[in-house]
């Protein structure tokens, strides 16, 4: 196996139920994540946690003509991470949506805090196969999943790790259904813990 990273996936506040853009049961991902985290540090592996970090002002927002109600403001107590996410000090912190022309769905237009963007830190870091989770399995997961996809990274969804908002019934699972016609493996932790601890040995 190539090179794994954790990539979490806009564990915030506003994406969890009483947040701005609560997704249904998102704060249900935060155990399973953590589980997930200490697997890979375990193993010595890159953790990334990315993040929804948009301006006051942006197209993204519905005033502003986007989709979206305000949520994840840079800044505020709704773009912070989930406060039981145990984030390891040495994850990666990328934002997306920071400019106020950018939706930021996939975390390939995200930068972390050096300004790096998260193509060239995956590379320089060696990494070749992302294992992802996190919110929201029909937005920034999918988009996230695609763009690695396309730009040569393996991926591995982990099922017990994301959830959706299903604007419209049926997304999450036609999300999981375009991942996997691109490529995708699906996994959930009982399956990742083999992989993991096999290349660890390898
Ligand atoms: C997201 C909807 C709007 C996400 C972000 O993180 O999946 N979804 N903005």
């Amino acid at each position: 196996m190539r090179k794994p990273a954790l990539v979490i996936i806009d564990a915030q506040v506003d994406f969890c139920p009483g947040g701005a853009l609560p997704v249904p049961q998102g704060d249900e991902t935060v155990p399973v994540l953590n589980m997930y985290i200490e697997l890979f540090e375990d193993a010595n592996l890159p953790v990334y946690a990315t993040r929804d970090w948009h301006p006051e002002k942006t197209i993204h927002f519905m005033e502003y003509g986007g989709l979206w109600p305000p949520h994840c403001v840079q800044g505020s107590k709704g773009a912070e991470f989930h406060p039981e996410l145990n984030l390891p000090d040495d994850a990666e912190v990328v934002s997306a949506g920071v400019g106020p022309n950018e939706e930021g769905y996939s975390s390939f237009e995200g930068r972390n805090e050096e300004g790096t963007d998260l193509d060239s830190s995956l590379r320089e870091r060696g990494v070749g196969h992302l294992f992802i989770g996190g919110l929201a399995t029909d937005y920034c997961v999918r988009a996230t999943a695609l763009d690695a996809m396309s730009r040569g990274f393996d991926v591995t969804v982990l099922e017990d790790a994301v959830k959706g908002i299903d604007v419209t019934p049926g997304d999450s699972q036609r999300a999981f259904e375009e991942m996997t016609a691109q490529g995708a493996e699906i996994a959930d932790y009982e399956a990742v813990v083999e992989e993991i601890t096999a290349q660890a040995v390898s």
